[in-house]
């Protein structure tokens, strides 16, 4: 009687559950009154009781092991769907995997910076909470300048008793790489920037710049005519134009504002332009000695240029974008259409 046990235990933990036929099928064979155990049970009374011991406590645990199989089958069985009835639909499509879409200003910035460091220059960046010298006063803001104003420029409580604040422009990262490089110096600094604006559709409080600067022996006004002529040629097409305009910055002397062909009419006179043909999109000049030496760079032997213009004036420019707003929406209906772009 132990062998059939035995066999019937290697049965049972073999037996395999698929769904609530086959849990019955097993009750019916192994535990219902007219079952194998009871039957073993009824067999078992016949035997001789010096070996009732050892038989019995096998056949109580076989009763167990059976018992216990079933209660799990059952309760797994009615957690999980029937196998039976739920069936694969192999004919059904796939789910998609939606692709998502570059931020229309991160592609612009890549474009930007790929046409800049095709030409040597070096991409650099740096800290978006910066201090007042970074910001301003290395950069020959005299002290009572309107820019350093509450209005225009967001201030940090630190409580520690020094005066930081929220970059103004990313010009605070190309006064880091002169006090830490001598010429030449070729950089390209991107990075978003925060002013005191109130937000609309040609303002906002953030927003992202490209500046750039290049420093060594004899650079003139003509070698930044020419790279900002080679930028807009490659970012716009070659019919595009150029002209400067006079301007004036604390951080360049002489300075000046640059117009390119209006895209929208070609140069013909819109609204977009004003009915001027042409559309402002940077500042630029030649880089104040003051700047050079509050960086450690010796003003009488080396020049430098520099520019610094809005990304998100030059996207909306490239794709007709008429409100700034659009950038920092995360609106997906906006952002989608950017998908084939890049
Ligand atoms: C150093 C010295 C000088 C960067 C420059 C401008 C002129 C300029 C504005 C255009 C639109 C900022 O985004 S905007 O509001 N920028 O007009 N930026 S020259 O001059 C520098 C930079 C770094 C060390």
């Amino acid at each position: 009687m132990e062998e059939k046990i035995k066999s019937f235990l290697e049965e049972i933990n073999l037996f395999l559950f698929t769904n609530e036929e086959s849990a019955e099928a097993f009750r019916l064979k192994y535990l219902s009154k007219k079952g194998i155990i009871p039957a073993l049970f009824e067999e078992f009374k016949t035997l001789p009781p010096e070996q009732r011991k050892t038989t019995g406590k096998s056949l109580n645990e076989l009763k167990q092991l059976a018992e216990q199989k079933l209660a799990d089958a059952k309760s797994t069985i009615n957690k999980s769907p029937d196998k039976d009835t739920v069936k694969t639909d192999l004919s059904l499509p796939g789910d998609p995997h939606s692709l998502g879409a570059r931020h229309p200003i991160s592609i612009v910035r890549k474009q930007m910076t790929d046409i800049f460091t095709r030409i040597g220059f070096v991409v650099s960046e740096g800290p978006e909470i910066e201090d007042d010298w970074h910001n301003f006063g290395a950069l020959n803001f005299p002290p009572n300048h309107p820019a350093r104003d509450m209005q225009d420029t967001f201030f940090i409580d630190s409580g520690d008793g020094e005066k930081w604040l929220l970059r103004t422009h990313t010009s605070s990262v190309q006064v880091r790489v002169m006090e830490n490089q001598q010429p030449p110096i070729r950089t390209i600094s991107p990075g978003r920037v925060y002013r005191n604006e109130t937000i609309s559709a040609r303002a906002h409080c953030q927003f992202h710049q490209v500046e750039g600067l290049y420093i060594d022996e004899g650079v003139s006004f003509a070698d930044l005519k020419q790279t900002l002529y080679y930028f807009v040629q490659e970012m716009f097409g070659d019919k595009i134009e150029i002209r400067f305009r006079p301007s004036f910055f604390p951080f360049t002397e002489p300075s000046a504002e640059m117009d390119i062909t209006c895209l929208i009419c070609n140069g013909a006179g819109c609204p977009v332009c004003k009915h001027s043909g042409w559309v402002e999109i940077l500042g630029c000049g030649m880089v104040h000695p003051n700047v050079l030496d509050n960086c450690k760079i010796d003003s009488t032997k080396y020049t430098g240029y520099a520019f610094g213009m809005g990304i998100e004036r030059i996207t909306m420019l490239k794709f007709r974008i008429n409100d700034l707003r659009l950038f920092f929406e995360n609106d997906i209906r906006f952002l989608s259409q950017f998908k084939s772009v890049l």
